[in-house]
């Protein structure tokens, strides 16, 4: 039996459940991507603060590319389980706070018009990196824009409001991206200003794009957690997500309105977000990456496995202690190697079964901001970063097609780069694929030759 509101009845006892009036509740945040990180994230905050007694903060979710999650949810009333897993064992939580997901490619309008809607106060945003269109120099790319982006949406629906007098909204991006609100105010302003220039000037004064640190390990659900779920709450629920205990959201305090009472469910509203996001980023996410390409190439499958792979374990714990942490300006009270260590107990959790080969999707749009940054700032003070070069040189071996198909919107010209006479240049040189402005330079280019041997000790044994 499909949960759905007139199945609820059928829960089992002592699945944690939402107490307030879901029917009641107003939708004041349109989410666009509606993935399992958002439910299992802002949605969760979400509901929680609805819970301690906030009110009209329901969600409608659009999704963009697939119809997929509104075949999940809709059917079900929008209602999922939400299951976390982790050392103090596993609890399992009903959410009520999403009210419906619309397909914005088979129902443009009713998208539009979810947007304008005069109790919508936020935007939030999980479409990945690769979701920005962001163009090698740092600027919006215009073509990729026009093909199904968020762009020509949020365009639609801000002039919306605008002609019907309603005030702007807070666009809140939730994407791993370094000075994410910054990057989107920047992108929507650019394709307003091509596209609408009228609206320029009302999108800068009347709508705020705060930037935000998100951080919560949630792997692709399977048909056996699914098969799972039914077995624990006694219902089917096609929509299930599983994740880990651990959760932070970190968000800049400059809204247009209201926002929902996150901040009495765990949330932290700061002034700055950059040392929690730089520290994520170039910890977890660069950390990530590198136990992916190299857990890869060294025959591993999980997350779990790889970092219990010694050889392994030491390179991530180089690239987290001695390449990344010296980099970052940690805010006070932030302890960066207590993080580290608490970073290596996460990737441990076998609970999750978090899958190698979904970290290592989309290396181009992730590598800029995970690796990079980290490398440039070691090389200005004359450090190396062994680890992270062990990382490029898995990648270079993973875009080579050693680990199957590669997954990345730029999969054809980085397989080419990766196959060629000199990977590194194509991928990361003057004019590489990546784009010069992330170029490491020529020395880092050149210690590659060692990391190659590391990783090769990795992988050889
Ligand atoms: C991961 C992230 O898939 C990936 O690239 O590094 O999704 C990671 O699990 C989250 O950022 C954790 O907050």
């Amino acid at each position: 039996m499909r949960l759905t509101n007139t199945t609820l009845a059928n829960l089992r006892a002592g699945i944690d459940r939402p107490q307030y009036d879901r029917e009641a509740q107003d939708v004041g945040i349109i989410h666009l991507g509606i993935g399992a990180f958002h439910r299992a994230h802002q949605a969760w905050y979400t509901d929680r603060a609805m819970d301690a007694g906030d009110r009209h903060w329901a969600i409608t979710g659009i999704s963009l590319r697939s119809a997929d999650v509104a075949g999940q949810l809709n059917p079900q009333n929008g209602l999922y389980t939400l299951t976390e897993s982790g050392g103090s064992g596993i609890r399992t939580r009903l959410i009520g706070a999403v009210r419906e997901v619309v397909a914005a490619m088979h129902n443009h309008d009713a998208a539009i018009t979810r947007l304008a809607a005069p109790t919508t106060r936020i935007v939030s945003l999980t479409i990945t990196e690769k979701g920005y269109c962001r163009a090698a120099d740092g600027s919006l790319d215009l073509g990729q824009a026009e093909k199904g982006s968020i762009y020509p949406l949020m365009a639609s629906g801000l002039r919306r409001r605008r002609d019907a007098g309603l005030p702007g909204l807070t666009l809140l991006s939730c994407d791993n991206l370094s000075g994410n609100g910054h990057q989107l105010a920047r992108f929507m302003g650019e394709y307003i200003d091509c596209h609408d220039p009228t609206l320029t000037q009302w999108f800068e004064a009347e709508c705020a794009c705060p930037s935000t640190m998100v951080d919560r390990i949630v792997p692709a659900t399977t048909r056996e957690d699914r098969a799972a779920i039914a077995m624990r709450i006694g219902l089917d629920d096609a929509a299930a997500v599983m994740t880990e205990r651990f959760s932070q959201w970190v968000i800049e305090d400059r809204f247009v309105g209201h926002h929902p009472r996150w901040e009495s469910v765990g949330a932290t509203l700061v002034s700055d977000v950059t040392p929690y996001e730089t520290a994520k980023l170039r910890m977890l996410n660069g950390a990530h990456s590198a136990l992916a390409y190299i857990g890869l190439a060294c025959g591993h499958t999980f997350v779990h496995e790889a970092i219990a792979d010694p050889v392994i374990r030491a390179l991530i714990e180089r690239l987290l202690l001695e390449e990344a942490a010296p980099t970052i300006a940690a805010a006070p009270g932030q302890n960066l190697p207590a993080y580290a260590a608490a970073l290596i107990d996460r990737f441990g959790n076998p609970a999750l079964n978090h899958r190698l080969i979904q970290i290592a999707m989309d290396g181009s749009q992730k590598i800029p901001q995970r690796w990079l940054p980290t490398l440039a700032a070691n090389r200005s003070v004359g450090r190396e970063c062994p680890a992270i070069l062990s990382g490029i040189a898995a990648w270079v071996h993973h875009l080579q097609g050693r680990n199957g198909p590669v997954d990345d919107p730029q999969a054809a010209v980085l397989s080419a780069a990766a196959r060629g006479t000199n990977p590194l240049d194509a991928l990361f040189g003057a004019g590489g694929v990546l784009g010069s402005s992330w170029s490491p330079e020529e020395s880092d280019r050149l210690t590659i030759s060692r990391s190659d041997r590391l990783w090769g000790n990795a992988a050889g044994r």
